[in-house]
């Protein structure tokens, strides 16, 4: 048996599970080894130039002729730019979020491209369903990076009972257990973010890494709320002086000057005191690294058992007992 969805038809892949599109953590390489080993992988272009997102292209279509996407953060200074470009360069797929992608969503389909947009609400999720997206991704307040408000547990069956379209779950995610209660919730698929940073082949710095393989439960903490853009990452220095800024009162612009570049500090130059390690909530389940086809197939098989097996965690529910 395999875990075998609507989605994977859909997508073109042999296993329902994407990897996040994290900015300056999901390059060329982690992308290509998470669609070599059957998933989706996808290109993060965060608030980079369009030749910069080129090249992570390029370096994909190099290494697989497996589809993959590109995530499309909407709050780019550049998103004009790398729209036209992921046109002109044919990418199969991508995904947006940190807002709504409505205005392009013509010019993806005229280009043969499909659409997978992120959705925090069930009434951003039936405007996508109205406009004739291929999927859709609701991710849930557990997740890494910019956040909506909602769980992924509360989410996903809301949006289950008033959208047809495909859904992805996202946020808290790292193994078969939560890809089970995921699927069980209503989605015909998975997205792991944080799982797939601890990678062998994520050419994050070590330093990111480490500090997700040292959290604990309740370190994966938000900050920004007051910008109106929250973002969850790792406690460390970064996160105190801007929760006690945030306290005092300081002005939305200081806190959003204070919080640029400092993903990639930490992402690319392992300053993990003063950068954002943006991580998810299941960071403390985290503890090894290990290569992307690893993580796919331990979380499929997992997913097969706890789905086969689950009437045993039912108390009363077996005959045997
Ligand atoms: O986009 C993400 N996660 C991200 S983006 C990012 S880079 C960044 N850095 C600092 C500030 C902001 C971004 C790091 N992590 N996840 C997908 C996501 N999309 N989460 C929430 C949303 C979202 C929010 C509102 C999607 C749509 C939306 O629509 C609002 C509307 O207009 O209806």
């Amino acid at each position: 048996m395999s875990i075998n969805t609507k989605l994977c038809s859909i997508l073109d892949i042999k296993y329902p599970i994407l990897q996040g599109g994290m900015a300056w953590v999901a390059t060329g390489e982690l992308a290509a080894a998470v669609s070599k080993a059957g998933g989706l992988g996808i290109i993060g272009s965060g608030n980079a130039p369009a030749d910069v997102v080129r090249k992570e292209i390029k370096k994909v279509k190099k290494a697989t002729d497996k589809p993959f996407a590109v995530n499309l953060m909407l709050l780019s200074p550049y998103i004009e730019d790398v729209i036209d470009m992921v046109i002109e360069e044919n990418v199969p797929i991508v995904t947006t979020g940190a807002g709504n992608p409505g205005k392009y969503i013509d010019r993806f389909n005229k280009a043969g491209i499909k659409v997978v947009p992120v959705v925090p609400s069930v009434a951003l999720g039936r405007r996508m369903e109205r406009v004739g997206v291929d999927a859709m991704i609701a991710e849930g307040h557990e997740a890494g990076g910019h956040i909506g408000r909602l769980t992924t547990m509360a989410l996903i069956p809301q949006l289950a009972n008033k959208v047809d379209t495909p859904i992805i779950a996202a946020g808290g995610i790292a193994d078969g257990r939560g890809m089970a209660a995921a699927l069980s919730l209503g989605a015909s698929g998975v997205q792991i973010g944080t799982r797939f940073v601890c990678s062998k082949e994520c050419t994050a710095a070590d330093e990111f890494k480490k500090a997700i393989l040292k959290s604990r439960d309740r370190d994966a903490v938000v900050t920004g709320r007051s910008t109106g853009h929250p973002v969850r990452n790792l406690k460390n220095k970064l996160t105190r002086k801007l929760d006690k800024l945030e306290k005092e009162g300081v002005s939305k612009e200081k806190i959003e000057e204070l919080g640029s570049g400092k993903l990639r500090l930490a992402a690319r130059e392992g300053d993990v005191d003063n950068g954002s390690v943006m991580a998810g909530q299941i960071s403390g389940m985290i503890n090894e690294i290990l290569p992307v086809s690893d993580i796919i197939n331990n979380i499929i098989k997992e997913t097969e058992e706890v789905m086969l097996n689950n009437c045993d965690n039912i108390v009363g529910g077996n005959d045997n007992d």
